[in-house]
């Protein structure tokens, strides 16, 4: 999943690709370099990060969208919005990753109606204040228990378990120690039996881990990559989608020869 931000304050690539053409031209991109979905996202949800308005929102995404509809992938809208959501997915949008698991009122039924797939994300907290101070008893059994629950909820709402994936959220409101348990035992997250997508790609935790700033941290995401999917990760959430697909195809060479 090839991460496509039209913000001006996105952590990473915040304003590279605000405005529709450029947005555009960086999503063909990823899709060159073998992104096999794209998510585009009009607000940003970094630690601190203020809401948008629904209206601002969808003057970033909808002409992105617009400017996608051959691009020959699927396309994913990063929104917690019902109102959003309606929107893009008359816009040809395929799939809602909604960080706050269609906590919105509407979002479930909203989808429903739909035959968009859904991802539903774990976050403790919203992203102003997440990062304050995150606590947890059992952090794997909690996000576990609570993915499973907002899943047990869409089934329940009318949406088809094949539409669901799940994403226990890292960097939403976890510290980095959260962060790896969350990575070591995320085949628990994957024994739920839904494909699960996890989102590393230079993220502050991996600056925490090797030091190094946003631009600099290509090989800890890879590394990350690599790992999450040998622990049950179906898709993961990437900036660097070219170097992301070589170092799976390693790992999937690895695979087959064992
Ligand atoms: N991470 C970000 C945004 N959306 N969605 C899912 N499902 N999983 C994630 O891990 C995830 C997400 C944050 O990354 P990014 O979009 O690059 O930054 P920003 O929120 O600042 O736009």
């Amino acid at each position: 999943m090839g991460v496509v931000n039209v913000t001006p304050d996105s952590f990473y690539d915040g304003g590279r690709h605000a405005d529709a053409r450029t947005a555009i031209e960086h999503a063909r991109r990823l899709v060159e370099e073998g992104a096999d979905l794209l998510d585009v996202g009009g607000e940003s949800s970094r630690p601190g990060a203020d809401a948008i308005a629904p209206d601002e929102e969808l003057r970033r995404v909808l002409p992105v969208l617009d400017g996608l509809r051959e691009v020959g992938v699927p396309i994913s809208v990063d929104t917690a919005k019902p109102e959003v959501m309606r929107a893009v997915l008359e816009h040809g949008a395929a799939m809602i990753n909604d960080i706050t698991a269609l906590a919105s009122p509407g979002a479930l039924a909203t989808i429903a109606r739909s035959e968009a797939a859904v991802c539903l994300m774990h976050m403790q907290g919203r992203p102003r204040t997440m990062q304050a101070e995150p606590v947890y008893a059992d952090v794997v059994a909690e996000v576990r228990d609570f993915l499973a629950a907002r899943a047990a909820a869409c089934c329940a709402g009318g949406i088809a378990r094949e539409r669901i994936m799940l994403d226990p959220g890292f960097g939403f409101g976890k510290t980095v120690d959260h962060n790896l348990a969350l990575l070591a035992r995320l085949d628990d997250i994957a024994a739920l039996g839904f494909p699960v997508l996890a989102g590393w790609s230079r993220k502050s935790s991996l600056g925490r881990i090797t030091g190094r700033p946003a631009e600099d941290r290509l090989a800890g995401s890879l590394a990350v990559a690599l790992l999450a999917v040998q622990r049950g990760a179906r898709m993961v959430r990437v900036h660097d989608v070219a170097a992301t697909r070589d170092a799976l195809a390693v790992l999937a060479a690895v695979e087959s020869a064992s």
